[in-house]
């Protein structure tokens, strides 16, 4: 009997299937992966609230996706959501934008932790119930997050959050975090931090010694507020799509709009306040609309 003989060439056919094989394999196992997370996705949200229908997911509306077919933006901003996010989202490794604000979004918040690529990520103004505690591990290219208004069960700033070495944007008003403000905020942890909102919390404690760093700049607007302008607790309609939310105009959630103080003492002052008051007593202007009948002629 004669054994089979591969001959040379059909040896390198076969490699060559198996390679094309193994490669197709990976490439689909790869999406597949992002598949199941925006399947899950859709079936939470999708189906009523946005008609994302049967084509793939790229297609879909407000989803972004690489060459490859990975999910790297998903922006829902004002969507009038009020579901739950499913917990599959974790897996879309390549994602860099997130938004999800000004919706009534529900439940956990997913686990982001290890996102590496997650650079936006806009979840405010929603009615998420916690935020998973090694949330921010691993999430080394975050730049913006902004989590302003949500009824979160009480948490304090992870010390994980410290991976996010590239952080630019820490908006985490209202968000019912509790304990001291972390030190390495106004250390080098963070390099590039630019603005750290955190009003409206139940902080506790003094602020850190480190923020007396010198190069922390106290005034990132180009036009800072003054503390005349009256508290607006709803911060406007997010800033939608876009790179960055960049400088909020108007009267926003920052510490300089705070609501008044019930307790004079500064060094229990609960809110973090980067603003030295650059106008600490503002007289009243002599001028005939100040005047009530006690102007001396
Ligand atoms: C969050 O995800 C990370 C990485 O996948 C995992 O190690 C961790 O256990 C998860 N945490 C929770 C609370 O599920
Ligand atoms: C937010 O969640 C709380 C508790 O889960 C619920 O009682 C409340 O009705 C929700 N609010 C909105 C606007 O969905
Ligand atoms: C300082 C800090 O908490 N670093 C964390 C960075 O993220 C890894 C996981 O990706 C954690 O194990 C570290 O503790």
């Amino acid at each position: 009997m004669r054994k089979p003989h591969l001959g040379f060439w059909d040896s390198v056919v076969l490699s060559l299937f198996y390679v094309v094989l193994l490669f197709s394999f990976g490439v689909e196992s790869q999406s597949n992966v992002d598949g199941k997370a925006m399947e899950a996705l859709k079936k939470s949200i999708g189906k009523n609230s946005l008609a994302w229908g049967d084509s793939v997911y790229c297609k879909w509306e407000k989803v972004s996706c690489s060459n490859a077919g990975r999910v790297q933006k998903i922006q829902l901003g004002n969507q009038n959501l009020g579901e739950t996010l499913p917990p599959e989202l974790s897996q879309l490794t390549e994602l860099q934008h997130f938004e999800v604000q000004t919706n009534q979004l529900t439940g956990e918040f997913p686990n982001f932790s290890g996102l590496g690529s997650l650079q936006i990520l806009l979840a405010h103004n929603n009615n998420f119930s916690s935020i998973p505690e090694d949330f921010f591990n691993g999430l080394t290219s975050l730049d913006t997050i902004n989590i302003d208004y949500i009824p979160f069960s009480p948490w304090s700033i992870p010390e994980g959050i410290q991976n996010a070495s590239l952080l630019r944007d820490f908006s985490a008003n209202s968000a019912n975090i509790v304990g001291k403000i972390p030190p390495f905020f106004g250390g080098t942890t963070f390099p590039g931090l630019t603005n750290l909102r955190l009003a409206f919390n139940n902080l506790e404690g003094e602020l850190p010694k480190s923020f007396s760093d010198p190069d922390l700049d106290p005034y990132p607007d180009p036009k800072p507020r003054t503390r005349s302008q009256t508290p607006d607790p709803r911060p406007k309609p997010g800033p939608g799509p876009g790179p960055r939310p960049g400088p909020r105009p108007g009267p926003g959630p920052g510490p300089r709009t705070r609501t008044p103080d019930p307790d004079p003492d500064p060094n229990s002052d609960p809110d973090l306040d980067l603003d030295p008051d650059p106008n600490p007593d503002p007289r009243p202007r002599p001028g005939p609309e100040t005047g009530t009948g006690t102007r001396k002629k």
